[in-house]
């Protein structure tokens, strides 16, 4: 049986679901506690979500796991051929990078109201706001997300420069056009990588991040990018490349949303 550990708003763990889906994979999703997350997971996975456990093979980090994957199963997302498999795995290293840029962005702007971070990993993690408990609980956690994501002024402007330049790299390479793969004619990681990395902040229907409410300083940067051709092509990716794949791969479990919020 194949293991996917995870955080269900995690846009790393997206990206993995969205590769296992695009090959047709079936897997069980097992939730783990924010902040207890290293003493759950599996030995030598590295400490983070997503990861994999398929058989006795146990791997983890999503580019891992993509290449983990293509060595083992079909269609191949990252080396379709010489030339599209080397795009493929050099954009999905260098459009990788806006994730945790989104990271710092979206948490940076959640701890500026103490507790609408916490109020978010309830959502999803009954069990995390059980043992986290009082307020103050809630501060130290907060004060530790900070830190360990290095959530100061400077590094969140220089993550949102980052992202927006990310944009603009995506609109270059697909030349404006929505319906433009990143590499060759098809589904490839690099798409999969921009699409998801990028998910939280673009909130495509039927996505994971769809109906939150981001605090004001992360709508102001949605509100900037609104109009952005690559924004629409992170939309059109979700809309013909995600929803049509999930529901073949995993027929009982209707939408991407109803699976993703599987702990719900
Ligand atoms: N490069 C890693 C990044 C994974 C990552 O940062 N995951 C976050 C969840 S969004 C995590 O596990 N954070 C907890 C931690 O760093 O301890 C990947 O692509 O898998």
């Amino acid at each position: 049986m194949r293991i996917l550990y995870q955080f269900p708003l995690s846009h790393f763990c997206e990206k993995t679901r969205w590769n296992l889906d695009a090959k047709g994979l079936a897997y069980r999703r097992v939730d783990v506690v924010p902040g207890l997350h290293p003493a759950l997971l599996p030995l030598a996975s590295g400490g983070t979500v997503p990861v994999l456990r398929d058989g006795g093979r146990v791997v983890g980090d999503s580019s891992a796991i993509a290449r983990y994957l293509d060595d083992r199963y079909g269609p191949p997302l990252l080396v379709p051929d010489r030339e599209r498999g080397g795009r493929a795995a050099s954009l999905e290293a260098e459009l990788g990078q806006v994730g945790r840029h989104v990271v710092r962005v979206i948490y940076g702007a959640l701890l500026e109201a103490p507790g609408a971070l916490t109020r978010l990993l309830m959502r999803t993690h009954p069990t995390a706001m059980r043992l986290l408990g009082t307020g103050l609980g809630v501060a130290l956690v907060e004060r530790a997300v900070a830190r360990h994501y290095q959530l100061d002024s400077g590094s969140r402007a220089a993550s949102r420069t980052a992202i927006v330049d990310t944009v603009t790299r995506l609109e270059r390479e697909t030349a404006d056009d929505p319906g433009q793969y990143l590499s060759g004619d098809q589904l490839s990681i690099a798409d999969i990588t921009a699409a998801s990395l990028l998910g939280p902040l673009v909130k495509p229907a039927g996505s994971p991040w769809s109906d939150l409410d981001w605090p004001p300083a992360v709508v102001d940067l949605q509100r900037e990018l609104a109009d952005r051709p690559g924004v629409a092509w992170v939309r059109a990716r979700w809309a013909w490349d995600r929803e049509a794949r999930h529901v073949a791969a995993n027929p009982s479990e209707g939408s991407p949303r109803r699976a993703v919020f599987t702990s719900e």
